[in-house]
């Protein structure tokens, strides 16, 4: 028997192939890479051993998300198997609809590995889209049918890669050749098609959504961008903006501060000209340009406990408040870093102990005085020591922000319409897997190191509500 080649393996083998594809589809990518490590290494520079916090700057620099769209849920399903094969589960519901003012008619998941260890030794992540094509505030009647239709002749992912897929779920791996069959058939399915697009149909979905028209419109679906992750994404804005890069005019997420960083900070040059061909109503195929693929970049801060994402939604909708009373010319991130200070704790340790962040602990050198059990008083002893747990996931708003910073415009809805319903459940039958709450999956990574550090110390550890 040949040797399995495991799933993490293939995992990261799969992320390289498709960091080379779309290097060579889009040469601004490889100098989003580029600066990216620059960034890193000067950020490990200043900061030394501290910079590894939030991950081993071997992980930071090899980390990328990327992202995808599907156009029914026959494709998601698919995708789903794909993913599956390189360990990759469905996590999080993001319904981005509503999280816009512009015409994004689509609802989200992300694949990733779920288990801290498999994350450790490839965090490959995809944010994958499905268009909501049955959604009336979008399409009507007779362009619906025709995305139903459009979508059901097309096929994204050809038979033997979602074999492949399966039997490398079934048994954790494949063996060589079949292990780089399965990554370059799933490469190949995110490759830009060179098959001619139909240019009234195209502009037909385009006018209500492009991003309807980039899922639907098309033969074929595609990577529209992997995204690096940095250290400092402000420095990164700043160093490709001098390299003369358009980016998009702020960088979404919580703002730059002196305290811990939470969550996700994003940012992304503008989606480029790019060649496509186009087939017209008399027959002839003309070449042209669309503007979806974007270059996007990352820094990943600490997750929020329910508690803590509460109070996080409540700081934005306070920084929303304070910026329309604001005079011109203020910037949401401006308010923002002011609200940060009045409301989030300036340290981990506030935030750990006030439950508002997710730590993993472990034991520290002081010993627990007879009668200390509550987190707050260990880890103010430095019996326990508070590591952060990196958020693996994404926000919605910042995803609809990307999303509407490079739409060409902002398409047409009618909210009078009636909205089609989904929800983590709904999208998990679609997806025919059950998708984890993130939340669950970061307090489970908790209650395990809490769990060891009471048996090590012999104690029961409560923790504040
Ligand atoms: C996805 C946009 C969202 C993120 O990182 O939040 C996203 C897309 O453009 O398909 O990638
Ligand atoms: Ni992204």
């Amino acid at each position: 028997m040949p040797s399995l080649i495991p799933r993490t393996e293939l995992r990261a083998r799969f992320a390289l192939s498709l960091a080379r594809l779309y290097g060579t589809e889009v040469p601004a990518y490889d100098t989003l890479v580029e600066v990216s490590r620059e960034v890193n290494s000067d950020f490990v520079a200043r900061h030394g051993a501290d910079a590894a916090r939030l991950g081993s700057i071997e992980r930071v620099t090899a980390e990328r998300h990327g992202a995808i769209r599907v156009g029914s849920a026959r494709e998601l399903a698919q995708v789903g198997r794909v993913f599956a094969g390189f360990g990759m589960h469905p996590v999080g519901f993001y319904d981005l609809r509503d999280a816009s003012k512009s015409s994004v008619p689509v609802v989200s998941t992300a694949f990733r590995p779920t288990d801290p260890a498999e994350l450790a030794r490839n965090p490959f992540r995809v944010f994958t889209s499905m268009l909501v094509h049955d959604d009336r505030r979008f399409f009507d009647a007779e362009t619906q049918a025709r995305l139903e239709a459009f979508m059901a002749a097309r096929t994204l992912f050809p038979p033997e890669l979602l074999a492949l897929a399966d039997r490398s779920t079934a048994q954790d791996g494949l063996e060589g050749e079949d292990a780089e069959r399965f990554v370059e058939l799933a490469t190949g399915a995110f490759e830009l098609s060179r098959e001619p697009v139909d240019h009234q149909w195209y502009f037909h979905l385009e006018r209500i959504s492009s991003v309807a028209a980039d899922i639907g419109g098309v033969p074929s679906t595609h990577i529209n961008h992997l995204t690096p992750r940095v250290l400092d994404i402000d420095d990164l804005y700043a160093r490709m903006q001098a390299r003369g890069i358009t980016m998009i005019d702020e960088i979404q997420g919580p703002p730059r501060w002196e305290g811990p960083d939470v969550l996700l900070r994003q940012t992304s040059f503008r989606a480029l000209a790019e060649e496509r061909l186009f087939r017209h109503p008399d027959g002839s195929v003309e070449a042209g340009s669309l503007r979806v693929r974007f270059g996007e970049v990352e820094q990943r801060g600490i997750a929020l406990t329910a508690k803590g994402r509460d109070l996080y939604d409540r700081l934005v909708a306070e920084s929303d408040r304070r910026l329309a009373e604001a005079p011109a010319g203020t910037t949401r991130v401006q308010v923002a870093e002011q609200v940060w200070r009045e409301g989030l704790p300036a340290t981990e340790q506030e935030l750990a102990t006030q439950g508002l962040g997710f730590f993993s602990y472990r034991v520290g050198q002081a010993s627990p005085q007879v009668g200390e059990t509550t987190l707050r008083v260990l880890v103010e002893a430095g019996a326990l020591v508070p590591e952060p747990i990196v958020y693996e996931d994404f926000l919605p708003r910042s995803a609809a922000g990307i999303f509407q910073s490079n739409l060409t415009d902002e398409g047409s809805r009618d909210d009078e319409q009636m909205s089609t319903f989904y929800d983590i459940e709904r999208l998990s039958d679609l997806v025919g897997l059950p998708i984890s709450d993130p939340t669950l999956l970061y307090d489970a990574q908790q209650a395990a190191s809490l769990t060891a550090a009471e048996q090590a110390l012999g104690i029961r550890i409560t923790v504040e509500a």
